[in-house]
């Protein structure tokens, strides 16, 4: 990439920000003016398509806007409407990567990647946020992470020129592609090539972390990495290429399945790949598919699905797939069930002997605690699933084919459990995966199938595809 295509697009901001074209706003939302600049700062920055950028120095029209609006709202699935609402803006406002999602490439028809597989590495300066061991040690593990399912060889230099020239700027760097002060834009890498080829920078108006505070420098990198590469945006929310920032856990990294099929399609599979178990982004209309739980929020609900779960809103019929880290860092990538307490607003989450307090995004103080807390033998490893009963203010934990009963008002397991579900819930099946309670029915899952239950008759009523949750 020249400078001179650099300037150009930089110009072209500028015409935008001046001419102020006006964006469709959707009617009935609370979208401000500020908002309105920041979502064509936002589409002229990362939206920006080769035609666009010459044909509006001379006729700037609102087209082109909008065009680029419906680019977004297709490239991560939202409703494609031209008109910007809070769904879109809530996106917008996400903390990512300053790579343009389209455009940026459409000037090279062909795809950019290294000619060769040993590829050289500096780190031309540090941040203050972290000591120099720290960032030495996340820029190698997250050259590892592309290394590992690559042929790909990466050499460290301590001076001179090296292929991908790693530092840290603010605003305006050097590159014609300022940084924006706080959050927004994290960082950003040029595609293989010469010289700025490769180079990947950090916004240094952040803070870096090595853990799931402020931005995981590991991550960012990782993600940086793969554009320098020869790699674009993925749509798959799993993938790390997503251009939206997600804490993930870095000790048990493994690249996800998008990622390795892209990096693949350009260097070929090497022959090290220490943790060939790349996780698959769930379909959710899989007719196979099983959840691991399921939970009502604040009447949404939340079907949890290895690293993710999809977020149902009453009254729409699409679900949105979300990292659950993205949303809660500090739980863990997979859990065993959840339930919602209404009367206190809280959600728990179980995973293993541990479980969690969570309102709205918060963790509760003094959690994670352990299940025996709750009255649980202290031999029981997991549970399977969970559901709060609002009728009688009882909670049942599943474990294998036994249930238990807890009473919330007084905090205590009942006496007399557990007992078998086979005696007291009939005809849902010996187990439970998941579970969750609506007007008067429990919704259990087991494997493929949900089993609906009144919990007055005390019977099945329906028996439905587990997919059927997700309007499949
Ligand atoms: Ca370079
Ligand atoms: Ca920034
Ligand atoms: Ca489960
Ligand atoms: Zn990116
Ligand atoms: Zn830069």
């Amino acid at each position: 990439m020249s400078p001179t295509i650099s300037a150009v697009v930089v110009l072209v901001m500028s015409v935008y920000q001046c001419l102020s074209i006006p964006i469709s706003v959707e009617d009935s939302s609370e979208v401000t003016e500020k908002d309105v600049r920041f979502a064509q700062k936002y589409l002229s920055t990362l939206y920006h398509s080769p035609t666009s950028r010459l044909g509006s120095l001379r006729k700037s029209n609102a087209n082109s806007v909008t065009a680029q609006l419906k680019q977004m709202q297709a490239f991560f699935g939202l409703d494609v409407t031209g008109k910007l609402d809070e769904e879109t803006l809530d996106i917008m406002k996400q903390p990512r990567c300053g790579v343009p999602d389209i455009g940026e490439y459409n000037f090279f028809p062909r795809k950019l990647k290294w000619s060769r597989y040993n590829i050289t590495y500096r780190i031309v300066n540090y941040t203050p946020d972290l000591p120099h061991a720290d960032v030495d040690r996340a820029i190698k593990k997250a050259l590892k992470v592309w290394s590992d399912v690559t042929p790909l060889n990466f050499t460290r230099l301590r001076s001179g020129t090296a292929d991908i020239m790693v530092s840290f700027g603010k605003k305006e760097h050097g590159d014609f592609y300022p940084f924006d002060g706080p959050n927004g834009l994290l960082a950003h890498a040029f595609p293989p090539g010469d010289k700025l080829g490769g180079d990947t920078h950090f916004d240094d108006d952040e803070t870096f972390t090595n853990d799931y505070k402020g931005y995981n420098l590991f991550i960012v990198a990782a993600h940086e990495f793969g554009h320098a590469l020869g790699l674009d945006h993925s749509r798959d929310p799993g993938s790390l290429m997503y251009p939206v920032y997600s804490y993930a856990e870095t000790s048990s990294f493994v690249l996800p399945d998008d990622d390795v099929q892209g990096i693949q399609e350009l260097y070929g599979p090497g022959n090290r790949d220490p943790n060939p178990k790349h996780p698959i982004t769930p379909e959710k209309c899989d007719p196979n598919l099983e959840i691991d739980a399921v939970t009502e929020l604040r009447g949404e609900k939340f079907i949890f699905k290895d690293r993710f779960f999809w977020r149902v809103h009453p009254q729409m019929t699409d679900a949105e797939l979300v990292l659950t880290k993205s949303f809660w860092p500090e739980l863990p990538n997979k859990i065993d069930a959840a339930y919602e307490y209404p009367q206190k607003d809280l959600i728990y989450i179980f995973r293993g002997k541990k479980f969690w307090a969570l309102n709205g995004y918060d963790v509760m103080e003094d959690y994670p605690k352990k299940l025996y807390e709750l009255g649980f033998p202290k031999t029981l490893k997991s549970i399977d699933a969970a559901v709060h009963n609002d009728a009688n203010g009882k909670t049942y934990f599943f474990t294998g084919e036994k249930y238990w009963s807890y009473d919330e008002g007084s905090m205590t397991m009942d006496k007399g459990y557990p007992r078998l579900i086979t005696d007291d819930f009939l005809g849902i099946g010996e187990k439970v995966d998941a579970a969750y309670r609506r007007n008067g029915y429990i919704y259990f899952f087991n494997g493929r199938l949900q089993f609906e239950y009144s919990i007055w008759s005390k019977k099945v009523i329906r028996i439905l595809k587990t997919n059927s949750i997700l309007w499949c």
